[in-house]
C-alpha cells in the first residue's frame, strides 16, 4: 500500500437499508476513496447478535454487497470483503476480550436498546458487539472510520482498546479517528423525528427504503409529521422540517440556508414533495443498477474473493504481531 492514511468502515446485512445508512454512512464512503486505502467490509458476524433467517443472511449479504457497488464503491480503489471471510476478526476478538471489562459493555446504548427490544434473546454476542467492531478497525492499522453518529460510543471503545494494548505491551495498534459528517450524520425517523431513522422501525412510514419505488418515496415525505407553524427552517424546537431540510441538503448537495432561501414562503405540502422528488432521484438509479449487478452472482463472489485475499493479508501480519506480543508461541513451520 502507498502512504495514504487507511480508512475502514462496515455496515450489517441485517436488512433493506435505508435512507439513513445511505446518508450517514455509504455515500461518504464513495468521496473518500480517492484519498484514502479505503476497506469496506460486510459484518456479517455482526448480524448473528440478533435472531437472523439463514436463507434471508444469505440474500441480504449479496444484497448488501451488490448496494455498495451500485453507490459506487469501486472493487479497483477500495478492498471489500465480508468479515466472516477473514477468520482473523474472530480471533482479534478474544483477545481484546480479555481486556475489555464487562461494565464498558453494558453501559452502551446501543446494547441497552437492543437487549430492550430483543428481550428473548439478549446473548454474549449482543453485549461483545463492540469489541468484535474494535478488531475490524485495528486489524488494518485503520485511522479513518465513516460513521454515523450513533456509532461514535463504540468507536470510543475501539481507541480505548488500542491504547490499553500499546500501553500494556508495546506500540501495535494506530488510535482511530471517527469521521462522522456534520449534516446528515443521524437522520431522523419520518414518523417521530425526536428518534432516529432505523431499518428495524415497526411503522414503515418511519424509514424510505432503499428498495422503495419513487410513488412510495414521495408519499411517505408527504405523511411525514411535522409542526404546524409553515416556515421552513432549521430549528431544535422543529425536528420534522430540520430533518427534511438535512435530508434536502444532503442528497442535493446544497448547504441548509441555501435550501432555507429557496423554499421561503413555500407551503410544508411543497416543500415535503420537492424532498420526496429529490430523494427519488436519488434512490431511482441506485435500486436498478443494484438490481442489475444482483443477476450476476460469479461477478459478486470474485469481487469478494479478491477482497478477502487482500484483506486477509493486512489482517494477519496485525493478528501474528499481537499473538507475539501478548506471548503465544508461533507454530513451527
Ligand atoms: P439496525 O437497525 O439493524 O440495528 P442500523 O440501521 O443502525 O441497524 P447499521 O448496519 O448498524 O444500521 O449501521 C450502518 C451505518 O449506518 C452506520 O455507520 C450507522 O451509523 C449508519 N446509520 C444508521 N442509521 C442512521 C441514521 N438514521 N442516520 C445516519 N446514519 C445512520
Ligand atoms: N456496528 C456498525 C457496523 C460495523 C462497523 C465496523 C462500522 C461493524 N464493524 C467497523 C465501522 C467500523 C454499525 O454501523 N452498526
Amino acid at each position: 500500500m502507498d502512504d495514504k492514511k487507511i480508512l475502514f468502515s462496515a455496515v450489517q446485512p441485517s436488512g433493506t437499508l435505508t435512507l439513513g445508512n445511505y446518508i450517514g454512512a455509504i455515500k461518504n464512503w464513495t468521496k473518500l476513496q480517492d484519498d484514502y486505502n479505503c476497506i469496506y467490509s460486510i459484518a456479517d458476524l455482526h448480524t448473528l447478535t440478533v435472531k437472523q433467517e439463514p436463507a434471508l443472511l444469505r440474500a441480504h449479504t449479496y444484497e448488501l454487497t451488490a448496494l455498495y457497488l451500485a453507490c459506487g464503491i469501486d472493487p479497483e480503489k477500495a478492498i471489500l470483503f465480508i468479515q466472516s471471510h477473514v477468520p482473523a476478526h474472530a480471533e482479534l476478538t478474544w483477545i481484546l476480550n480479555t481486556m475489555t471489562y464487562p461494565g464498558e459493555l453494558t453501559r452502551m446504548t446501543q446494547f441497552k436498546d437492543k437487549s430492550q427490544r430483543h428481550c428473548d434473546n439478549v446473548n454474549m454476542g449482543l453485549m461483545d458487539y463492540p469489541v468484535l467492531m474494535a478488531s475490524d478497525i485495528l486489524l488494518y492499522n485503520t485511522e479513518l472510520v465513516p460513521v454515523g453518529a450513533d456509532q461514535k460510543q463504540h468507536l470510543e471503545l475501539s481507541r480505548d482498546l488500542a491504547i490499553r494494548f500499546n500501553s500494556r505491551y508495546s506500540e501495535t495498534f494506530k488510535v482511530p479517528e471517527p469521521y462522522i459528517s456534520k449534516v446528515g450524520a443521524k437522520i431522523m425517523s419520518l414518523q417521530e423525528p425526536t428518534k432516529k431513522m432505523s431499518k428495524s422501525d415497526a411503522n414503515i412510514n418511519a424509514f424510505i427504503s432503499m428498495d422503495d419505488d419513487t410513488d412510495t418515496i414521495i408519499r411517505k415525505f408527504k405523511r411525514a409529521v411535522t409542526d404546524s407553524d409553515n416556515k421552513i427552517v432549521m430549528s431544535e424546537d422543529k425536528p420534522g422540517i430540520s430533518n427534511l431540510l438535512s435530508i434536502y441538503s444532503v442528497v442535493t448537495g446544497t448547504s441548509i440556508e441555501d435550501a432555507e432561501k429557496r423554499f421561503d414562503g413555500y407551503g410544508y405540502g411543497d416543500f415535503k414533495l420537492a424532498v420526496g422528488e429529490a430523494v427519488a432521484d436519488v434512490i431511482k438509479p441506485i435500486k436498478e443498477e443494484k438490481e442489475r449487478i444482483l443477476k450476476d452472482k460469479a461477478y459478486i463472489d470474485k469481487i469478494l474473493a479478491d477482497g478477502a485475499d487482500r484483506a486477509s493479508r493486512i489482517a494477519y501480519k496485525t493478528l501474528s504481531k499481537v499473538y507475539r506480543k501478548v506471548g503465544l508461541v508461533p507454530r513451527a513451520r
